[in-house]
Order: C-alpha cells, then structure tokens, then sequence
C-alpha cells in the first residue's frame, strides 16, 4: 500500500513540474491515494549546501533520490498502463469501423478465391476425366492386346504341342534308323571283313600265278636259250662240216697233185688265200704256238692279200662288256660279231710284221677308214700294249693320233694312263689313253639315240661328230707285203 502511494506520489509530482513553478521557489507534490479517497502534499524542495552541508547531512539526498526512482518508475508503469488502454481502445475502434468491413473483405476474398479454384477444380475435373477417358481407352487396349496376345499364346501352345508331337515322332523315326544304321553298319564292317579276307587271299593267289609265270618266263626263255644254242650249233656244224669238206677237198687236190706231201697248215687267212681259197667267209686255222685251232673270217682283197679280222661291229648282237680273260681269248661269232683275241693277234704279230686296217660307218651313211702299215700286239706281260706306225687313213685328223700306242685295259685290269677307270666309264677293253678318243668296242647304240654317247663305239674324227656312236667297224689284219 505503502508503493502504491508512492507511485501515485510520483506522478502527481510530474504533473506539478508540467505546471511551470518558480525555480527559486520550488516545491514536491506528494499526493498518496487510498481506496476512493486520495491526498496531495506540497513540500518544499530541499537546496544544495555546498561540501559542509553534503558531508553534514547526506540523509535528506538519499531519501530524495530513492523518491526519484520511485516516481520515475510509477510514471512508466503508468505510461505503460496508459499505452496499454489506448491500444485497446484503438483496437475497439478498428473493429467498429473496419468489423464489416472486414468480414466483407474475407467473403470477398473467400469469393474472389472461389471462383478461380472452381474454375480450377472444374479444369482440374475435366483434365481428369480425360485422363480418365484415356486411361480407360488406354485399358481397354490393354486389354484387347492382352486379349490378343492370349489367344496368340494359345495358338502358340498349340502350335507347340503340335511340334512336340511332330519331333516325338521324328525321334522315334531317328531311333528307327540309327537301330537300321547300326545293323547296316554291322553288315558292312561284316562284308569289309570277307572283301578283306578275299583280297588277301586274291593277292595270295595272285603272287602264286606271277610266281608261276615268272618261272615259266625262265622256262620259257631256258628253252629259246636251248633253242638260240641248238640252231648256233646246227649253224656252225653246218658251217664246221662246210669248212670240213672245202678243207678235205684242198687236201684230196693236194694230194692228188702232189703225192707224199706233209698236209699244209693255214695260220692266217693269207695263208688260205694263197692256198687258192679267195672266197670271204669263215675258216679254221692253227696257230702252231698256242697248239689249238681257232675259226676266223677271211676277208680277201681281189686286189692281193687277204685280211684276217680281228674285231667286228654291226648289229649290237654280241656284248662287249667283257673282262680281261674273255678278251684274251676272244668271244662272239666270226661269221657276226666277235673279238678274235688278244692272245692270238699277239701270237701272229710276233711271228711276221703285220698291217692294220680299220674300217668303219656312221649313221649318217659315210664309210671311213684308218691304216697303219706296221702294227704288232704286245705279251700278255706287256698288258697287249698296241704298236702302230705309218699310219694312213683317217688315223690323225686333227694332228693328233686317235688310237695310241696303249696299253690294253679292261674294266677289271686298269692300264690306262688315267688315274679313273676309263674301261668303267668308257665301258669294253681297248688301249685306253687317258681315256683318248677311240674305243670301238663300246656300247653299240642305235640310231637317234647315238649322238653324244661317251660310252658308245667311238671313232672321233672331226669335232662336230665326237662322241657319235658308229653304225659299223671293222678290224683286219694281214701280213705286210715285203
Ligand atoms: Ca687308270
């Protein structure tokens, strides 16, 4: 109660300021209210007494500044008080001027509001509606599509099972034929099996017949062989018994023209000639050293003089890849072919001084031939070396000698002046050089197939034809004429 006087104090005393009194004579209102009845002091304000009166009374200060507070406080809980009362009068007034206004202002807004959101929701309705409308078209394809796609589905199935039935029954079928396949299979390893063993057998009795034949082919040729022999006998015994009569017909004449004579002994065809025999042929004669007769073909020159052969070539009848021995004793047919024998020439060009004559043919038709007027044969021991001299003839071509004075080689006795075997490369027996460029017992080739064959029956004369094989040659001896 005490405060609430106080506060009143407080502002009856601003009111009394805002009257305007005298400085100099300045008073404090004090006015204290209680229930309905109020009372107001007017007491004089207290003046300022320098430091004496400060230090001497400071109890009258204090009490006016705590007044002070206390009336600056109740001054602005009135104002407050007052604001207070005035905002709600101001507020009263504002409803009663604007409280219509104010509830016209929300329905107007409420209305302005309304019709766009109306018009908005109707919008809004119609876009949904649409939608909706779309979405049920939208379904309702759906719905047709699935519609469709289930009937297609059941086609499908269909469809399917009719393909399952179909590859059920194709797999029954495929087991069929592999059940057929497997038997076929079996069957024909069966019949491979047969062929096999019949081929095996086939090829058996196959080589059983090529061996058969291929021993009657040596039957066959043994005998043609006996034949070939049996007629070469008949021949030469035909020959022989010919030679026989002609040599007992010289010896009855001899006889008869001169009884009690030695029987005359034939050592060259010379000898024959002179005899009186001046046919060409084969005849026998003796050669008193080597103690054997020996049949020779006489060549007789109507001329003078007649030609004991030695060597000749012209058909390829006679093989003359012989060795040593067979050359020395000499081989083939006088009538044919043959060597006469290196033992024998030998014999006959020691006793008396000898001629040589070489005649030979190409395949071109030429004849040719080549002579050396002394000619001996060495021994044996002398490996049958050659001597020739004065020759003649188709002897030296081009300077140089075709035959030498060699020694005699054959492809088992090497005497040539080779450090190879020029009877092996050259092939026959002849007085190899070193191999030299004659050797007419080489390989009688035939014609087209004769040129340039190192091997072959060799004569080279002249460059273009070296190497050609000759079609013909001739080698005859005959004692010199003195
Ligand atoms: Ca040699």
């Amino acid at each position: 109660m005490l405060l609430g006087s106080l506060l009143l104090l407080v502002g009856t005393m601003t009111a009394a300021q805002r009257m305007g009194q005298p400085a100099n004579g300045r008073k404090l209102q004090l006015q204290f209210k209680h229930n309905e009845c109020s009372y107001t002091f007017f007491l004089p304000e207290p003046q300022p007494c320098g430091p004496e009166s400060s230090i001497a009374g400071p109890q009258p200060s204090m009490m006016h500044t705590r007044l002070l507070f206390h009336y600056q406080m109740a001054k602005l809980e009135n104002a407050l008080r007052n604001s207070t009362q005035r905002l709600q009068k101001l507020e009263k007034n504002i409803q009663t001027l604007f409280g219509s206004g104010l509830q016209q202002a929300q329905e107007n807004i409420v209305q302005s509001h309304t019709t766009p959101v109306l018009e908005l929701d109707t919008s809004l309705l119609n876009q949904t509606t649409n939608e909706t409308v779309k979405l049920t078209d939208m379904e309702s394809q759906v719905l047709s599509q699935m519609s469709h796609m289930e009937r297609q589905m059941l086609e499908t199935s269909l469809t399917t099972d009719k393909l399952e039935k179909q590859l059920q029954k194709q797999r029954g079928t495929l087991d069929l034929l592999h059940g057929q396949s497997s038997n076929l299979e079996t069957w024909l390893h069966t019949l491979e099996d047969d062929q096999t063993v019949q081929l095996e057998a086939l090829h058996s009795e196959k080589k059983n017949l090529r061996q058969q034949l291929d021993q009657h082919s040596s039957r066959l040729a043994r005998i043609q062989q006996g034949l070939e022999a049996l007629r070469s006998n008949s021949s030469l015994l035909q020959q022989q018994q010919h030679q026989l009569l002609q040599s007992l017909q010289i010896l009855k004449r001899m006889v008869e023209q001169n009884p009690g004579t030695a029987v005359q002994v034939f050592q060259d065809c010379e000898d024959i000639r002179k005899f009186g025999l001046n046919k060409d042929g084969v005849y026998i004669i003796l050669v008193p050293s080597l103690n054997q007769t020996k049949r020779v073909f006489c060549v007789m020159d109507p001329e003078g003089g007649a030609w004991t052969v030695i060597q000749r070539r012209e058909d390829g009848s006679v093989d003359f890849q012989r060795n040593w021995e067979e050359y020395k004793q000499g081989f083939g047919n006088p009538a044919g072919e043959h060597w006469l024998g290196n033992e024998l020439v030998h014999q006959l060009t020691s006793r008396a001084k000898y001629s040589l004559r070489v005649e030979m043919e190409d395949w071109d038709g030429h004849t040719f031939y080549a002579s050396f007027e002394h000619f001996q044969l060495g021994s044996e021991k002398q490996s049958y070396r050659i001597f020739l001299d004065k020759e003649n003839g188709m002897s030296s071509p081009r300077g140089h000698l075709i035959i030498g004075n060699n020694t005699f080689s054959t492809q088992d006795a090497d005497h040539d002046n080779c450090a190879c075997n020029c009877a092996a490369i050259m092939s026959g027996g002849w007085w190899f050089d070193a191999c030299g460029t004659s050797n007419l017992n080489g390989i009688y080739h035939p014609a087209g197939q004769h040129k340039f064959k190192i091997n072959g029956i060799r004569w080279d004369r002249s460059s273009p034809h070296s190497a050609f094989s000759l079609r013909t040659s001739r080698m005859m001896m005959r004692p010199l004429q003195s």
